[in-house]
C-alpha cells in the first residue's frame, strides 16, 4: 500500500476482549486475533485498529491504562504483539493501536506515587483544593461523562479530576513531563512497526485554565464546555506529528474528537497535526436520506477544503449497534444519541428493518470518498444485545449513572464464529470458562461460519462491497450529488452511481446496470425498494 493508504483505507475495529479467545479463559486475546487474521484479510479490509491491550484493572474496558508500554498478561505478551504486527503486515494489513492520553489508570505508577505524596507525580495530574468551608465541595461544577461529579476527594482532603471514572484520573497536559512520556510511548510502539494510533478523547487533553465552572450545559458535544476542545491541545499534536513523520513510512493518527462542528474538527486535521478524525455527525444522523446527505455533503466539503479524508463510521464499542439504532420507526434525534439508552422509545426494535437499513448504510459509506471504519460484528449484521443481566454488566456507566444508563456492554458481546450455541467458537473447543459477557442464544445464524456459506448474508454483502470498492470507488474521484425523489439520496463518482432510499415507497432508478444491491430484491422492476441501496454501473 502507498504511504497515503490512510486516505482511502477500510479499517476494521478489533475490540480485542471480544474478538476471539485463544487461551480458553472466556476473554479475547492476541492468540485469538492472530488465528483470525486470514478472516480479516479475506473480508477485504486494509487495516485493523485494536482497542487498548495494555495492563489495566479493567475499570473501563482497558481505557484505564496502568502501563502504556506493555501488554496485559490476559491478552498475551509483547513478543506475541510483535508477532501479530508482523503477521498482519504479511497479510497486507496495517496495524493501528489505541492510545489513551487524557487519563491514566489510578493504578498507574504515577498516580500511586501522587497519592503517596510525591509532589512531582502530583503535578502530572489535576489535584485541586475543594470549595466550601472545609473544602468539602468539588473544585468546580463539572460532571463525569459517565454520571456524577468529575471530582473525587483524596484522604488528604484535596480532589482530583476525572472526566470519566474515578479510576481514570485526568493528566495535566500543561506539564512537559506528560508530553515527554507520551512521545516515548509513541516511539516505543512505532519502533515495533505499529502503523498508527487512534487517539482516545483527543479533544480533552487540555482544559480551560483555572478550570472554571461550566454552568448550564445541555450537550457537551454541542455547547462550549471548559473541559473539552480547547485550542491549546493543538500544540501537543504538532509535537506528536513530528514523531510520526520521522518514521518510514510515516505513521498516522486518527482522532476520536467529539466536537461541536466540522470547523472545530478541521483544526485537528491541519497538515502539521493529525491525519484523520472520525466523522461522528454521520454516526449520529438518523436513517433519513435528506439528513444523511446533508451530513455527508458538509463533511466532504470540509474534507476537500483541508485535504484530509472524511472518516466514516457507523458503530464502535461505545454506541448502540446501528442495526438496533435503525430499527425504530421514529428516527432517533442527536439529543437522544446512540448511547443515551434510558431515553430510548419503549418501541420493540424491528431488527429485520434495522438490518436492511444497516446494509444500505454500509453501501453508502463504502461508496463515499475517504476512509471507513467497520466495528467488529457489523459485517455479520449483529444487533445490540439488550438483555444483559445487571450482575453481568461490566461498563462503569451502569453504576456511575445510578442504573439510569445500561451502558455499552450490549455492543461489546464476544463475537460468534461457529456452532449453534454459546460460546459460538469464540473460545477453543473444550474450553469451560464462560465468556466475559454473556452471548444471546439466537446468534447461531449470525456466526461467521454460518454467514460464510449463506449466499445473501451480511458477510457476503460486505465481502462483495469491499472488493468492488477497491476496484471502483477508491479511485473514482469527487462526488456529484444527483437530483433524486424525496426520501432518497444519490450521487455519482466517476462511472458509478450510488442510490439509497429511506422513503416509504419504491423509487424509479436510472436505466443502468446494477453492480450491487444491499439485499436480494432491493431493486424490483427498475425501482429501488424502501430502506435499500444500490450501486449502478
Ligand atoms: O470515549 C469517549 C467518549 O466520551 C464517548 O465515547 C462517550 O461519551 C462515552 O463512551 C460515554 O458513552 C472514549 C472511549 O472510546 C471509551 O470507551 C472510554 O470509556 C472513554 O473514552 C474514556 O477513555
Amino acid at each position: 500500500m502507498s504511504a497515503d493508504w490512510w486516505r482511502t483505507a477500510v479499517v476494521y475495529q478489533v475490540y480485542i476482549r471480544s474478538f476471539r479467545d485463544g487461551s480458553g479463559d472466556g476473554v479475547g486475546d492476541i492468540a485469538g486475533l492472530r488465528e483470525r487474521l486470514p478472516y480479516l484479510a479475506d473480508l477485504g479490509v486494509d487495516a485493523i485498529w485494536i482497542n487498548p491491550w495494555y495492563p489495566s484493572p479493567q475499570a473501563d474496558g482497558g481505557y484505564d491504562v496502568a502501563d502504556y508500554r506493555a501488554v496485559a498478561p490476559e491478552y498475551g505478551t509483547l513478543a506475541e504483539a510483535e508477532q501479530l504486527i508482523a503477521e498482519a503486515h504479511g497479510l497486507g494489513l496495517k496495524v493501528i493501536l489505541d492510545i489513551v492520553p487524557n487519563h491514566t489508570s489510578s493504578e498507574h505508577r504515577w498516580f500511586q506515587a501522587a497519592l503517596a505524596g510525591d509532589e512531582a507525580a502530583r503535578a502530572r495530574y489535576l489535584f485541586r483544593p475543594g470549595r466550601g468551608k472545609d473544602g468539602e465541595e468539588p473544585p468546580n461544577d463539572w460532571d463525569s461523562t459517565f454520571g456524577g461529579p468529575a471530582w473525587t476527594r483524596t484522604e488528604q482532603g484535596d480532589w482530583y479530576l476525572h472526566l470519566f471514572a474515578p479510576e481514570q484520573p485526568d493528566l495535566d497536559w500543561t506539564n512537559p513531563e506528560v508530553l515527554e512520556e507520551f512521545l516515548e510511548t509513541l516511539r516505543f510502539w512505532f519502533d515495533r512497526d505499529v502503523d498508527g494510533f487512534r487517539i482516545d478523547v483527543a479533544h480533552a487533553l487540555t482544559k480551560q485554565p483555572g478550570l472554571p465552572d461550566a454552568g448550564d450545559i445541555d450537550d457537551p458535544m454541542l455547547d462550549i464546555h471548559p473541559a473539552w476542545d480547547n485550542d491549546s491541545v493543538h500544540e501537543i499534536y504538532r509535537e506528536w506529528r513530528k514523531v510520526a513523520d520521522a518514521y518510514e513510512p510515516p505513521r498516522i493518527f486518527v482522532a476520536e474528537s467529539w466536537v461541536r462542528n466540522n470547523e472545530r474538527l478541521a483544526l485537528y486535521l491541519r497538515d502539521d497535526e493529525l491525519h484523520t478524525a472520525f466523522q461522528f455527525d454521520f454516526l449520529l444522523a438518523p436513517f433519513v436520506a435528506e439528513r444523511m446527505r446533508t451530513v455527508a455533503q458538509e463533511a466532504i466539503e470540509t474534507a476537500v477544503e483541508i485535504d484530509a479524508p472524511s472518516t466514516w463510521v457507523l458503530s464502535n464499542h461505545d454506541v448502540v449497534r446501528h442495526v438496533t439504532r435503525y430499527a425504530r420507526s421514529q428516527p432517533l434525534e442527536r439529543a437522544e444519541g446512540p448511547w443515551e439508552r434510558e431515553r430510548w422509545s419503549d418501541e420493540e426494535p424491528d431488527l429485520e428493518l434495522g438490518r436492511n437499513r444497516a446494509r444500505a448504510a454500509a453501501m453508502l459509506v463504502l461508496a463515499l470518498p475517504g476512509t471507513t471504519y467497520l466495528y467488529q460484528g457489523e459485517e455479520l449484521g449483529l444487533a445490540e444485545v439488550e438483555d444483559i443481566p445487571s450482575d453481568r454488566r461490566r461498563d462503569p456507566i451502569w453504576e456511575q449513572s445510578g442504573h439510569r444508563d445500561v451502558g455499552r456492554d450490549g455492543c461489546r458481546v464476544p463475537l460468534p464464529w461457529s456452532g449453534d450455541a454459546p460460546p459460538y467458537g469464540f473460545s477453543p473447543e473444550g474450553a469451560t470458562a464462560e465468556t466475559w459477557l454473556p452471548q444471546p442464544d439466537d446468534w447461531g445464524s449470525f456466526s461467521a461460519d454460518a454467514e460464510a456459506v449463506a449466499p445473501h448474508s451480511v458477510l457476503a454483502l460486505y465481502r462483495d462491497a469491499l472488493s468492488l470498492r477497491g476496484e471502483h470507488w477508491v479511485t473514482a474521484g469527487p462526488v456529484t450529488w444527483l437530483d433524486s425523489p424525496p426520501g432518497t439520496l444519490a450521487f455519482r463518482r466517476g462511472g458509478l452511481e450510488c442510490w439509497l432510499s429511506t422513503s416509504g415507497a419504491p423509487v424509479p432508478l436510472p436505466d443502468r446496470p446494477v453492480l450491487l444491491e444491499s439485499r436480494p430484491g432491493a431493486v424490483v422492476g427498475g425501482g429501488l425498494q424502501p430502506d435499500c441501496a444500490v450501486w449502478l454501473g
